[in-house]
């Protein structure tokens, strides 16, 4: 319960409809409890002395009460919705806007598919556990507690019936819920299981068709599907068990209570109304003990998505700026590596970055060369703060980077990352995604240096062609060139491209270079290909997480054996050399 207490403060602002949803349920209870009580008097005081003005009078209060109760009960039911809709969408909303803040290294570990669960799944059923406890929870207890105490006060002789019943129903409660409530764990476990598969096929739908894989996939979901399926039908079945047990004992109390009653009735100590009343009392109480067996196996499902929620809730950014960092900042764009060494274990297992140490002056282009898997990405994604390093520092005109405000940091640097990702939207707000204010010109000025402009135009919408799902198909370079404009735009001080020209031609590459040496920024390039880092300042060769080699092309060829192998090998492959001086 203390991870669903915890999400209680979605609810207080609407503390008003949350409080009103139980008191108005707690007058429909108060109306329920009071017609077995009229009934006595209908039976006792009109039909047996057959008075017809208490039969027409009582039975006209019945109504009445029972149309008060109905009204209490629909307004009831309008509050919690109310309450909870909007405790749902707080929840979700505040939840959307933590993993906006949170930093990269807290979503490897919180995972995207999971985070998709736990966003939609996750909040409803807490949504939906919140209208029920200010409904049905209030209703339950208030149901118990009020027709007990009636019961007792209409007869106390037969209440002691209560005495043999309610260990019996308690026991049965027990044993129930303690059977039932791990096989419903059982039940969320398999269910997000499935949400994980579904979530992996649809975003990856592309490479099963690839790879044929469809039918083996479609196996994969049959079983999980399966496994949830008979999860929880053995869960059912337990909750399935409950009903008629119940109703056996319940049965059987009516039957004791009519037999004493009717024993007692005939002695001349007990009226047929009184009779009537109390078995409706014990029916209810009776009833209400059920209905909360069921309440716990909800509430304690809900508490499991409570307890996921509260994890991402609570979950701190890896990545925070320190008390006093610069908010202005307006760098040169002298970028230093000190000693860095990195990794994305937070204990520092596995380092994937070696005591790195580089200098870029202000306008030099430094390119990052190395095999797949070197540490190129996790080398750049440092100077932006994506992550932040184990050791040394990382330093920008000076000062630690952990000393600039986020946002203003990230301001100063465009990067291309190494998976260009646009979003679904006209091609003009992708490339203006990083300054929304950018006029047309230079959205197009952008464009036109990243080599894109005469393919954009081509289209017939345009600038204005949507991307993304129902609009235009972009290829692989396409959108890398798509993505680099998106970079320029915002003329940043420090510029990263990070192999976001793998999928450009050569021709086009050199071209994109050619307009980008006219700006004067710090660049960061990171390549497989030799041709891309050909006219760089300095390139660095990087091994396992350690830069092995550094210089100008000219230098690294007489210098560097790595780098001749690398030069020899792309040389053999009819590699052309583009954009060389
Ligand atoms: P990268 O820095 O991604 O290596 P790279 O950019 O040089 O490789 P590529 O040319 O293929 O783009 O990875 C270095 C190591 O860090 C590698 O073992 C994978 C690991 N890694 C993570 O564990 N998490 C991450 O988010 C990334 C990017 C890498
Ligand atoms: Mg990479």
């Amino acid at each position: 319960m203390r991870a669903t207490r915890r999400l209680g403060v979605f609810l207080k602002p609407y503390w008003l409809w949350a409080t009103l949803a139980p008191l108005l349920m707690a007058l429909e209870v108060a109306m329920d409890l009071m017609q077995p009580r009229l009934i006595q008097r209908i039976v006792d005081q009109g039909i047996a002395r057959g008075d017809m003005g208490v039969v027409i009078e009582t039975g006209a209060w019945m109504v009445g009460l029972a149309l008060i109760g109905l009204a209490a009960g629909l307004g009831c039911g309008v509050c919690a919705i109310i309450a909870a809709q909007h405790f749902g969408a707080d929840l979700r909303g505040t939840l959307f806007g933590k993993v906006q803040a949170l930093s990269f290294g807290n979503l490897d570990h919180l995972e995207t598919g999971k985070l998709i669960t736990r966003l939609t799944n996750d909040a409803t059923q807490v949504q939906e556990v919140v209208a029920m406890l200010l409904r049905i929870m209030v209703r339950v207890p208030l149901l118990l507690i009020g027709s007990l105490i009636r019961a007792i006060l209409t007869s106390p002789e037969l209440s002691l019936l209560f005495v043999v019943l309610m260990p019996i129903v308690l026991l049965a409660l027990v044993w129930i819920v303690n059977r039932t409530y791990p096989l419903f764990t059982r039940v969320q476990q398999e269910l997000d299981t499935l949400n994980t598969v579904m979530q992996e096929n649809l975003s990856g739908l592309r490479v099963v068709r690839a790879f044929a894989r469809g039918k083996h996939e479609v196996r994969r979901f049959g079983q999980t599907n399966d496994t949830l399926m008979e999860r929880n039908t053995a869960a059912s079945r337990m909750t399935a068990l409950t009903m008629p047990l119940m109703m056996l004992t319940l049965n059987m109390g009516v039957v004791a209570a009519v037999w004493i009653g009717g024993v007692r009735i005939v002695g001349g100590e007990l009226q047929v109304g009184e009779l009537i009343a109390f078995t409706n009392y014990l029916m209810q109480t009776l009833m209400s003990l059920m209905m909360i067996s069921m309440l716990v196996v909800r509430l304690s499902r809900a508490e499991a998505s409570a307890e996921r929620l509260r994890e991402v809730l609570d979950s701190e950014p890896t990545v925070t700026s320190r008390p006093g960092a610069i908010t202005t900042f307006a760098p040169e764009g002298r970028v230093v590596f000190e000693d860095v060494c990195f990794s994305y274990d937070p204990n520092g297992h596995d380092p994937v970055l070696r005591d790195i140490n580089l200098i870029a002056e202000p306008g030099q282009t430094i390119a990052l060369l190395g095999a797949t898997g070197a540490g190129k990405t996790s080398l750049v994604n440092l100077i932006p703060r994506f992550y932040d390093a184990q050791s040394g520092r990382v330093m920008i005109d000076g000062v630690d980077v952990r000393d600039i405000n986020e946002e203003a940091l990230r301001g100063k640097i465009g990067v291309a990352l190494q998976e260009s990702i646009l979003f679904t939207g006209t091609i003009r707000d992708n490339i203006r995604y990083g300054h929304p204010e950018a006029s047309d010109e230079e959205v197009i000025e952008a464009a036109r240096m990243a080599q894109v402009d005469d393919f954009i135009r081509r289209f017939p919408d345009g600038y204005d062609s949507i991307v993304g799902q129902r609009g235009v198909n972009l290829s692989g370079g396409q959108k890398q060139r798509i993505a680099i404009a998106r970079a320029l735009l915002t003329r940043p001080t420090i510029l990263i491209l990070d192999d976001s020209t793998s999928a450009v031609d050569g021709e086009t590459e050199a071209r994109i270079q050619g307009e980008l040496a006219r700006l004067h920024q710090t660049r960061f390039v990171v390549a497989q290909r030799i041709s891309t880092v050909l006219t760089a300042d300095k390139i660095l060769v990087l091994d396992d997480g350690r830069i092995v080699a550094e210089g100008s092309h000219d230098e690294l060829l007489s210098s560097s054996p790595i780098y001749q192998e690398i030069f020899d090998s792309q040389m053999e492959r009819g590699g052309v050399l583009h954009g060389a001086a």
